[in-house]
């Protein structure tokens, strides 16, 4: 992860001493990166992860017990398209990244009256004529961004597109994060095709964390999409995702039994699983949700797996607060949750 040498000012616990600060960072006296005034000190993520390592703590405990990022700003840049209606893409990332703090700018690839999952003779206007425009403006005033996330893109020529901004745009320390939003319930969105999905093999291959489902994993790799399947056939999805990308594997919708639903992370050589309760059959937009705050939480602790479970959780009580409204059934509610979100993540507070 490369978001590693970013300073942070931080708050430190009364109990631990500049001294002891100094010990664990490995200066040999106090330096003065461990200068701790009124109990804030600045420090690296990579010095964060000495301290976390040195008292053995996990990133949560270490944000909620010991230390406090007190300042968070970040830049994002998120590429998708605007579906005008239907709580999906850009209408849930930009609301969800700024209520959580961070500035977020958009490079929107497509605009379309509604989403495509559902609504019949929805309209799609292709931006990609005018996204090498706005992109030339952009590098012209030298913008540059903490974080690259992309979405639904559109088009083949898109993902060339998304691929240049990503390089265009990111700081050198950035964080690329790719969600190849192609499919579902082991289909490709109407506009898709599986050209579309090994083309997206080559923004993969720029990315620090990758987020497909298992459908998308499917179509991504060649795999013959099953309904049901057990450990070893995730293992194997993720097994062929890694000769495309070195990026962290954040695969949603794993499902090993019918009432449970959850994520499977590959990080570092080990596999992690994140099993909740599943509820409902599919809901749309439930995949941009759980990206978008997966970027925030990811942000602010810092670790793959505890930022995995809260947006799976938001998500989770998204579809709980939206589950028999029946004329709701093109996305969720996540607005009504979106502030219990915020304070969960700036609290570190996991379920
Ligand atoms: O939620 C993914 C998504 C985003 N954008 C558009 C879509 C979909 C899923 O159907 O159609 C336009």
């Amino acid at each position: 992860m490369s978001i590693g040498s970013k300073i942070k000012r931080i708050r430190i616990q009364k109990h631990i001493s500049q001294k002891q600060l100094a010990e664990t960072l490995g200066y040999k006296d106090k330096s003065m990166i461990c200068k701790i005034e009124k109990n804030v000190t600045k420090m690296s993520y990579e010095k964060m992860l000495l301290f976390m390592k040195k008292y053995d703590l996990s990133a949560s405990e270490l944000f909620q017990d010991a230390l406090d990022i007190i300042e968070t700003h970040s830049k994002i840049l998120t590429i998708q398209d605007v579906s005008c209606f239907g709580q999906c893409s850009i209408t849930v990332a930009l609301p969800i990244l700024s209520a959580c703090g961070y500035e977020t700018a958009i490079l929107p690839t497509s605009i379309l009256s509604t989403h495509t999952s559902g609504f019949k003779d929805f309209v799609a206007k292709d931006l990609d004529e005018q996204m090498h425009a706005f992109a030339a403006h952009w590098k012209k005033e030298g913008l540059k961004f903490d974080v690259v996330y992309t979405g639904y893109l559109g088009s083949v020529s898109l993902i060339d597109f998304a691929i240049s901004a990503v390089e265009d745009f990111k700081k050198e320390n950035a964080l690329v994060f790719v969600d190849p939003a192609l499919g579902d319930r082991g289909k490709l969105y109407p506009v898709f095709n599986t050209e579309y999905a090994i083309k997206m093999r080559e923004l993969l291959a720029k990315a620090d964390v990758i987020k497909p489902n298992i459908t998308e994993a499917c179509f991504i790799t060649e795999t013959p999409y099953q309904e049901k399947y057990d450990e070893a056939f995730v293992k194997l999805l993720i097994g062929k995702l890694k000769q495309f990308t070195n990026a962290t594997i954040v695969l949603t919708d794993v499902s090993f039994t019918p009432g449970t639903t959850g994520v499977y992370i590959y990080e570092n050589k080990q596999f992690k699983y994140y099993k909740h309760q599943k509820l409902g059959d599919g809901y749309h937009g439930t995949g941009d949700i759980f990206s978008a705050s997966f970027v925030a939480a990811m942000l602010k602790t810092h670790s793959i797996y505890s930022a995995a479970k809260m947006a799976a959780d938001y998500v989770y009580r998204c579809i709980k607060v939206t589950l028999g409204d029946n004329s709701h059934w093109y996305g969720v509610k996540f607005e009504q949750l979106l502030n219990d979100f915020v304070n969960r993540i700036n609290n570190k507070k996991g379920k």
